[in-house]
């Protein structure tokens, strides 16, 4: 994942929908397997080895070749790239570190961390999201056996680092997060938001608004919170984004979609707010009953009804509490991992403007389970946009 590719991906079969098990494509194939894992083994059949390959060529060249004794020959004296992924240094899937920003218009997806917690109103520590996610991801490889998609063969990704955020002061924080998340979003590479708490909503979403010239831009918001109301102890807070972000000319409240709301800590100024925009709210019971399906065709439909671009929104807290310990305001009672998941895959079938995983708060996290599935949501949109062929975007280097 350290290198630009211009061409289109090495894919021989890219599904554009993920109930397309068809099999027409794939080598032969014996008869032991599930319709999932099937779809999975013939994809993986079909997947390059090249950019692997160049990466282990880089690795004995800068990290010298290994000691004698080691007899695999691929490895290095120094770790470079995936291997140990308990060693090397803590970027995001171990992507390359990029320290010139100005540069990241030659890359397909960029991370950036947004380490910010003075929105917070309960549990603060999402300043250290970004770092927690990153630490995790180490345990991740390029490669997912569902998705048949592997990262590595497809994009080129790189780690921005962090936006120097300002702990004292939220607006200067909002206009440093818009600046950062703009000049991506500008330059081509697809923007993936490390959080920092939900206030980062409103810059980030900003931030992409004001580089679409006057286009619009729908939301898709997983949340436990409806996060509407217009301040929060007198001020703009993590309850607030969405507030200001549909304030905005080209951000129509009507595109928002808020999936997941429910519990006992959605402030009724938010809900109060969000009747009077018509925005759409499913609960975590109506995308259960309605199925999963129906419920992402739903928001699919809402957010992109006469928008430009979509923005996927996710806070962990739109999980069940004891599946994200480690966020601002657990709620019992939210989406299970794989249920969510699937929502996220069913989202990423269509293009997206960028991501951010807000509210993953390392300092009260368990075994980093909330680190991890941040992680996980974040390498599964990437994948899903993969596969549906809206990843890489090379053809596209001013923006979509
Ligand atoms: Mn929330």
């Amino acid at each position: 994942m350290d290198e630009p590719q211009d061409g289109p991906l090495g894919l021989g079969h890219q599904p554009t929908h993920t109930h397309d098990r068809s099999s027409e494509h794939h080598p032969v194939l014996h008869e032991h397997y599930g319709p999932e894992a099937r779809y999975a083994v013939g994809a993986e059949a079909t997947l390059p080895t090249t950019k692997h390959q160049e990466e282990i060529r880089r690795g004995l060249e800068l990290g010298l070749q290994g000691a004698d004794s080691i007899n695999d020959k691929t490895i290095p004296t120094f770790s470079r790239g995936e291997l140990p992924h308990f060693a090397g240094i803590n970027t995001f899937l171990k992507a390359p570190y990029l320290e010139d920003v100005r540069q990241v218009g030659n890359y397909d997806v960029a991370v950036l961390g947004a380490p910010y917690d003075g929105g917070t109103t309960y549990r603060s520590g999402t300043r250290f999201g970004p770092q927690g996610i990153r630490k995790i991801s180490a345990l991740y490889g390029p490669y997912s056996f569902e998705l048949g998609v592997d990262l590595r063969e497809s994009i080129s990704m790189v780690d921005l680092g962090d936006i120097f955020t300002i702990p004292a002061n939220i607006e200067k924080t909002f206009d440093q997060i818009s600046k950062a998340v703009g000049h991506v979003y500008a330059s081509g590479a697809f923007p993936v938001v490390l959080g920092g708490d939900h206030s980062i909503g409103y810059p980030t979403t900003r931030g992409v608004a004001d580089e679409m010239g006057g286009k619009k831009l729908g939301i898709i918001h997983f949340d436990r919170h409806v996060d509407t109301q217009e301040t929060d102890l007198d001020e703009r807070m993590h309850t607030t984004p969405w507030f200001h972000a549909t304030n905005l000319p080209n951000v129509p409240a009507k595109n928002l979609v808020q999936i997941g709301i429910g519990g006992w800590q959605a402030p009724r100024p938010g809900v109060a707010v969000g009747r009077e925009r018509e925005t759409t709210v499913l609960t975590v019971t109506d995308c259960v009953e309605m199925g999963i399906e129906a419920a992402a065709a739903r928001a699919l439909e809402v957010a992109w009804d006469g928008t430009d671009a979509v923005w996927l929104s996710f806070d962990v807290d739109c999980l069940d509490a004891a599946f994200v310990p480690g966020t601002g305001w657990p709620e019992p009672g939210g989406f299970l991992p794989r249920e969510v998941l699937k929502f996220i895959q069913l989202v990423a079938e269509r293009p997206l403007a960028g991501i951010e995983v807000v509210e993953c708060s390392p300092p009260y996290d368990n075994a980093e389970i909330t680190a991890l599935i941040s992680t996980r949501v974040i390498c599964d949109t990437l994948g899903c946009l993969v596969r549906a062929g809206h990843l890489p975007r090379r053809s596209t280097p001013s923006g979509p």
